[in-house]
């Protein structure tokens, strides 16, 4: 340990701790726009670029993220001279940033912008030539903006050290260097699985979701329209943020609620889908382990993943479960069931939104082969900020909205749809059911706590009717990797492995409430969801009466004839 001093506070800390760690242990905020460390995930941006975190010491000032504490060192972070430094380096960064924050796509959420305001910053001091590099709006998910890029390098460390895809890279140098593409190719050239992580960390507006905001009020307005939205498990958790509420807090009513203030005329569950997914899931991985072929099963319910696996794996595309995503089983079913069949309307007179907390699904909702005849099962997937900026547009206070319901048949759900917003949450409830399917006795113990939590990759192995079923769960695309490299050399002995792409799950997905970097914000909207699942009656997917009902008077069998023409899909190398 090293004793230090920071503004006078005594503290020990580790060796190797940094002043920036140190002073955080102590309750001392010092500012930074480069750094972001989160340990749970093993998230740790150090490269030092911003130096907004310049503090005062004997030896004179030292950036905080850059310089370790030492025996008997005095900090001060607050010295005139700390100030001036900092309010300098925050003034050059605006001197070559396009200053148009009124109408940016992070006004509110901008780190850059904070600083410049917590620093009391009134005008933009030094001017000249300022890099003109342009947009990147080639793909369906993602904006990049590389005018606002600050060179913080957070979104590098996402892409390489935690994803291991590595589709962005620092590039040339001096004033020219960005934060691009291998040859500056547009997005859709790449390899970008768009997970949205970089957009998870991002300081300024530099990487943003595509804001599709405006066709889905466009939708809204028109008449020959039946406009249904359908809401992701992780959103419920985490969209009262944007209206103060605490991470983690049940929004579900308020939020539908806002919804119908939004117009919509019906406001559905992707929670539905989750059990229709779990019970056409389980089916398909009962068929292959009987057949003993095509194991382990891969989950296939993360685009991100999903485009990962094909990018990455293509020798293995027998394995992803054949079973489309809960956001696009839900288009499905209400095109070419609730539609024709229950409100008697035209598919294509149909338009179904969805919320979800991920800017993958929107790339996922426009590929070509998830819909019937030409019409798509979803036609526009917005995220949970999206959402929020609707309801902030419409002047509707979330937080004071009176709860309400879903709508019938397709807004019912079981708790094990819940749990499919956090990692583990696909298997556990998919073990629920194959679990009883296979026993045929009931599953008193619904709680398959050993794939519960934060770790990057868990295992457990379950008795099922005398079988042992090993499982796997991977969070994170590098996790992924670390998982399906053994799978490819022979190694594994999984069944089942669940893959979610972002760290921690949807909860954490690249189009939720920005975290700033605070993984607790992310546990709690987790535990958040344990809780929905804990305090429903039905816990089991195959236990929802909609989807019972949905069985008998349409689809017939699980994994049966109907099943697979409108819940399945396939993949390409
Ligand atoms: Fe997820 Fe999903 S759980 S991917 O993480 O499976 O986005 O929340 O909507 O589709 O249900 C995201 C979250 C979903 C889907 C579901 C799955
Ligand atoms: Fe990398 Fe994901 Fe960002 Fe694509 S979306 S550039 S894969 S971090």
């Amino acid at each position: 340990l090293v004793n230090l001093t920071i503004n006078g506070k005594s503290t020990s800390v580790e060796r190797d701790t940094t002043i920036l760690d140190a002073a955080k242990n102590l309750g001392i905020k010092i500012p930074t726009l480069c750094n972001l460390h989160m340990d749970e995930i093993n998230v740790h941006n150090k490269c030092a670029s911003c130096r907004v975190c310049m503090v005062d010491t004997a030896r004179g000032l030292v950036p905080a993220c850059a310089t370790n504490a030492k025996e008997g060192m005095e900090v001060q972070t607050n010295t005139p001279r700390a100030l001036k430094a900092r309010k300098k380096v925050v003034e050059l960064l605006l001197s070559d940033h396009p200053q148009d924050c009124l109408i940016c796509e992070k006004n509110g959420n901008c780190e850059l912008q904070d600083i410049a305001q917590d620093l009391g910053i009134r005008e933009i001091k030094y001017k000249g030539t300022k890099t003109e590099l342009g947009m990147d709006t080639s793909s369906k998910s993602i904006v990049k903006y590389h005018d606002k890029c600050i060179l913080c390098r957070r979104c590098e460390t996402m892409c390489n050290e935690i994803q291991t895809v590595g589709a962005l890279s620092g590039v040339n140098r001096g004033f020219e260097t960005m934060v691009s593409t291998f040859f500056n190719d547009p997005m859709t050239k790449t390899n970008c699985t768009y997970c949205g992580q970089c957009i998870a960390v991002c300081p300024t507006g530099a990487l943003t979701e595509v804001n599709n905001v405006n066709q889905v009020w466009n939708a809204l307005d028109k008449k020959d329209k039946t406009v249904v939205v359908q809401v992701a498990p992780a959103v419920r958790v985490a969209i009262g943020e944007e209206f103060g509420l605490e991470a983690g807090a049940i929004s579900t009513g308020k939020m539908v609620a806002a919804l119908r203030a939004l117009g919509f005329k019906y406001v559905f569950d992707t929670n539905f889908a989750a059990d229709l997914t779990i019970l056409e899931e389980a089916s398909e991985f009962i068929h292959r382990l009987k057949e003993g072929k095509n194991l382990p099963i891969l989950t296939s319910c993360c685009p991100a993943w999903v485009n990962f696996v094909e990018y990455t794996y293509p020798d293995l595309l027998n394995l992803p479960s054949s079973c489309k995503s809960p956001q696009e089983m839900f288009g499905s079913i209400a095109k070419n069931y609730f539609a024709p069949r229950v409100i008697n309307i035209k598919p294509e007179d149909m338009y179904v939104v969805s919320v979800m907390p991920c800017v993958a699904k929107k790339y996922e909702c426009s590929r070509e082969e998830l819909g019937q005849d030409d019409v798509l099962d979803v036609d526009m997937s917005i995220t949970t900020r999206e959402l929020a900026k609707m309801i902030k547009e419409a002047g509707i206070d979330l937080s004071n909205l009176k709860d309400e319901c879903f709508d019938i048949p397709l807004g019912e759900s079981t708790g094990a749809a819940d749990i499919f917003g956090a990692t583990g949450g696909v298997l556990e409830a998919a073990l629920r059911t194959a679990y009883e399917w296979v026993t045929d006795e009931t599953l008193d113990n619904v709680n398959f706590t050993q794939v519960r939590g934060f770790e990057g990759i868990k295992e457990a192995s379950v008795d099922i009717a005398g079988t042992t079923v090993n499982v796997c769960v991977a969070s994170t695309l590098g996790n992924a990797r670390k998982v399906m490299d053994e799978v490819r050399a022979g190694n594994s002995k999984y069944h089942i492995i669940e893959i979610m792409a972002c760290p921690g799950g949807c909860v954490a997905g690249g189009g939720q409430p920005y975290h700033h970097g605070d993984y607790d914000i992310i546990k709690k909207r987790a535990a958040g969801l344990y809780n929905i699942d804990g305090s429903k009656q039905l816990r089991k997917s195959h236990t929802n009466p909609a989807i019972v009902a949905l069985y008998n008077d349409f689809l017939g069998e699980p994994y049966g004839e109907v099943a697979h023409k409108l819940l399945h899909t396939h993949y390409f190398d």
